[in-house]
Parts: C-alpha cells; structure tokens; sequence
C-alpha cells in the first residue's frame, strides 16, 4: 500500500475547521460517523470517529481538493469557491451539502459602479474565478492576488474593486465598501477521490447517501 493514501479497508475524510465542520457534522451524524469533543477541541490533525472505519483529516479549507486529489482522502469537503479555484476537474463532485452558504461578488467603493472601472484593477484571493469573470464580460482586469482582508485594497488605492465572498454584507458595509455584482453563488461540496470512488464505492456510496439524505432533510427545513 502506498503511504501516501488512504488504507483500503479505511474511509478518510478531510475537512476544515470553523464554520464547513460546524455544518458538515450534523451531516456526518447521519452517516453515523461523530466526533468526540474532546478530540475536536485538541490540536490534534487526524480524528478518530464513532465509525471505527472513518477518520477526519483538519485540513486548511483550501486544501481539501489537494488532499482528495491525491487519494491521502477518499472523500473532502469544502467550498463551492475552493474547487472552482483549484480545478473542479481534479475530484468527483457528487453532492451540494447546500451548507455554508454565501456568494462570490465584485464589490468596490461606495459611490462608484463597475462602469467607472473599464480596465479594473481588481484585488482578490480569487485569481481565476476574477480573470473568467472579467474575460466573460470582454473588459480588461489587472487582477493583484491577495491572502486576506481584500476590503483594504479599495480604500487605499491598491485596487479599483475587489472579487470575494459575501455572506451578510457586514464586512462591505463596515469598510465603505458596496456589492456590484454576483459571481457565482457558493455552498459547499462533498467531494470524492476518483479512484476510491471505484475502489471503496459501497462504503463511499452508504456515506454519499447518509450525507444527502441529511442535507435534503436540512434543505427542507430551511
Ligand atoms: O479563515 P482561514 O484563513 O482559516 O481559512 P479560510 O478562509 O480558507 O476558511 P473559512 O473557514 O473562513 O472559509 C471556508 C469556506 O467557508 C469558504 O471557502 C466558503 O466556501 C465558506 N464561506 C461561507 C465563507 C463565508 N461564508 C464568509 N462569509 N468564507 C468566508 N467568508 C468571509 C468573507 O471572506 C469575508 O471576509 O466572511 C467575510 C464576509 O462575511 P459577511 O457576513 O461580513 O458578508
Ligand atoms: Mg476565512
């Protein structure tokens, strides 16, 4: 067995911290695969669960599409804006979890429109979900790639606009900063390594099932 991957009679998952385990475990629940919370609130970076079969790998939210990729998960999840950015193609994409919801805008100053900006300069954490955007509308962007707080850069002439993710509004709102237009809408996915797909499929398929189930349950609750 190849080290690097997960073991053939094991099911590895690999999941962030913060607001995605939040809403993904009651999910897991379901699969009967829970968390104890003692092991949740240690720093501990591999997770035993109830499921003796299933273990959690806490992962950065942005590198769940690696970790599935290479097979060192069976199954991950993550943002609808993290496997856009890192290809949707490198994993199997069975099921919106319809959880942590949000959408990716192009936001800019208050007092100032997209048609202020026919050459942007656009700040983002977002290059290729920006440069699609912008290309798709047939205006030239300069994009500059941030790591964080993108809000900035409008307010102190790093850049015109910015792409990144909206949930309340309160982040814009707070920085003088105002919504011009929706990217694409975001939620997150569950998401499979391609081989263990065939390799582990009844176990990766009880689990998909479980998960989709709970997700449609929570859907129609909402
Ligand atoms: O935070 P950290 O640096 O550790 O990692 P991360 O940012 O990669 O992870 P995390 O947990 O913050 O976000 C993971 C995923 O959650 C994202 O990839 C999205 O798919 C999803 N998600 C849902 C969000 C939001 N809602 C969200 N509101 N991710 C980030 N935000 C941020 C946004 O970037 C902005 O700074 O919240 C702020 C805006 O929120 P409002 O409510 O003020 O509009
Ligand atoms: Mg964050």
């Amino acid at each position: 067995m190849n080290a690097q991957h997960a073991g053939a009679g094991e099911i590895v998952i690999a999941v962030s911290k913060g607001r995605i385990l939040e809403d993904t475990m009651p999910l897991l629940a379901r699969a009967g695969i829970e968390v104890d919370a003692s092991d949740l609130a240690s720093r501990r970076l591999i997770l035993p669960t109830s499921a003796g079969d299933v273990r959690l790998l806490i992962v950065r939210a942005t590198d769940v599409p690696t970790y599935v990729e290479y097979g060192a998960a069976d199954l991950g999840v993550s943002g609808r804006d993290v496997f856009i950015e890192h290809g949707a193609e490198a994993t199997y994409q069975p099921l919106d979890l319809g959880i942590a919801a949000c959408r990716m805008m192009v936001a800019g100053r208050e007092g100032t429109t997209l048609e202020d900006f026919p050459r942007p300069r656009v700040a983002t954490k977002y290059v290729k979900t920006a440069q699609r955007y912008f290309a798709g509308r047939g205006t030239q962007a300069e994009i500059i790639k941030l790591y964080g707080s993108m809000e900035l850069a409008p307010l102190v002439g790093l850049a015109d606009l910015i792409v990144d993710l909206v949930d309340t509004g309160n982040t814009l709102r707070a920085n003088g900063l105002v919504p011009m237009a929706e990217v694409y809408a975001v939620t997150s996915w569950l998401v499979a390594n391609k081989a263990a797909m065939k390799t582990k499929r009844a176990r990766i398929n009880q689990i998909i099932d479980a998960m989709a189930d709970a997700a449609g349950d929570a859907r129609a609750v909402c």
